[in-house]
């Protein structure tokens, strides 16, 4: 597959940037239905991870679904949409920030309920003999959910295509991973004979290469594989719910995906980059702000592939 340019990268990181920070600005204004959890800091990992897929490829996200849903290609509008509960959302106004459904993409904020899903969808794609595989995005703290090692233990016995993205960011909320996880990461997954690539940058073309690695052996009937990538959030938790020594997240400043890749970038173009998807991002919440309010009475109608 061609490789896009620094600066494509560049912009596919920035739009993400700026969404989240965006709903963050725009939370309390009160337009936004129900929570929301933002991807500020873990750009490369959507950008570089999701460049492999192919069409028909299936991705299964979380809570933490925004960045992953933009990378894969959803539209931005539609997604401002969801978020404030209007008809054009991507699913109608019905799911939210963490429940995202379009095309091949399905978020869902039950932590660990995703992995079922992927083992199921992959199990599918298998029978299918469809050579798609599944993408799974899941959160360091989703490890303490006892239905994880339930579905890492059948996909590893029938060499489901699975990748499973874990994504460290040291924190489940407020729960620092030295407080919450004995053992290893990796050793999670090797314990089911599933073998794990750490993957210790926030450089999106390292985390580009290791992810092209590991979905070719997916894609060639290993069975599933694991990718622990190091990252770190700048952002909350949630909204306000940052309960973190301000100094750490100083610190980790330096591992700034966007900072590392902008030195690539021509700066003529970086500054080009900067003003278009400044100027996608506001028109997006403005013409989602601009859009009717779902109707309740649609519940019960079939989404129409809205988004
Ligand atoms: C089954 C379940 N329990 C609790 C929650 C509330 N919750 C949402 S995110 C989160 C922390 C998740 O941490 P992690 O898996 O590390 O992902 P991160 O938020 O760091 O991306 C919790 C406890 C939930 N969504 N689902
Ligand atoms: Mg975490």
């Amino acid at each position: 597959m061609e490789r896009p340019s620094h600066s494509e990268f560049y912009r596919q990181m920035l739009r993400i940037r700026r969404f989240e920070e965006t709903v963050l600005d725009q939370f309390p204004r009160g337009d936004f239905y129900g929570t929301t959890h933002t991807y500020i800091g873990q750009e490369a990992d959507a950008v570089g991870v999701l460049h492999h897929l192919e069409h028909g490829d299936v991705v299964v996200s979380n809570h933490r679904c925004h960045g992953h849903f933009l990378a894969y290609g959803g539209s931005m509008q539609a997604l401002a949409a969801e978020l404030m509960g209007r008809k054009g959302g991507v699913c109608g106004g019905r799911g939210g920030s963490q429940h995202v459904q379009w095309m091949d993409f399905y978020a869902n904020g039950i932590l660990g309920g995703t992995l079922p899903l992927a083992a199921g969808m992959a199990m599918a794609e298998k029978l299918a003999d469809s050579g798609r595989i599944v993408v799974t995005f899941m959160g360091d703290g989703t490890l303490g959910e006892g239905v994880v090692y339930e579905s890492l233990n059948l996909a590893s016995l029938w060499k489901l295509p699975i990748l499973y993205v874990l994504e460290n960011n040291l924190y489940a909320q407020s729960t620092p991973i030295t407080h919450n996880l004995a053992g290893t990461i990796p050793g999670r997954f090797q314990a089911f004979d599933i073998p794990a690539m750490e993957v210790n940058t926030t450089d999106v073309l390292e985390i580009l290469n290791q992810a092209g690695n590991a979905i070719e052996k997916v894609r060639h009937g290993n069975g599933p594989q694991a990718l622990v990538l190091q990252t770190y959030r700048f952002s909350p938790h949630s909204k306000g719910d940052d309960t973190r020594d301000p100094a750490e997240i100083e610190r980790f400043r330096k591992l700034d995906p966007l900072k590392i890749h902008a030195e690539r970038v021509p700066e003529a173009d970086r500054i080009s980059i900067e003003k278009t998807v400044e100027n996608e991002v506001t028109a997006a919440f403005a013409a989602a702000r601009a859009e009717p309010p779902a109707d309740p009475a649609a519940l019960t109608q079939a989404l129409d592939g809205a988004g």
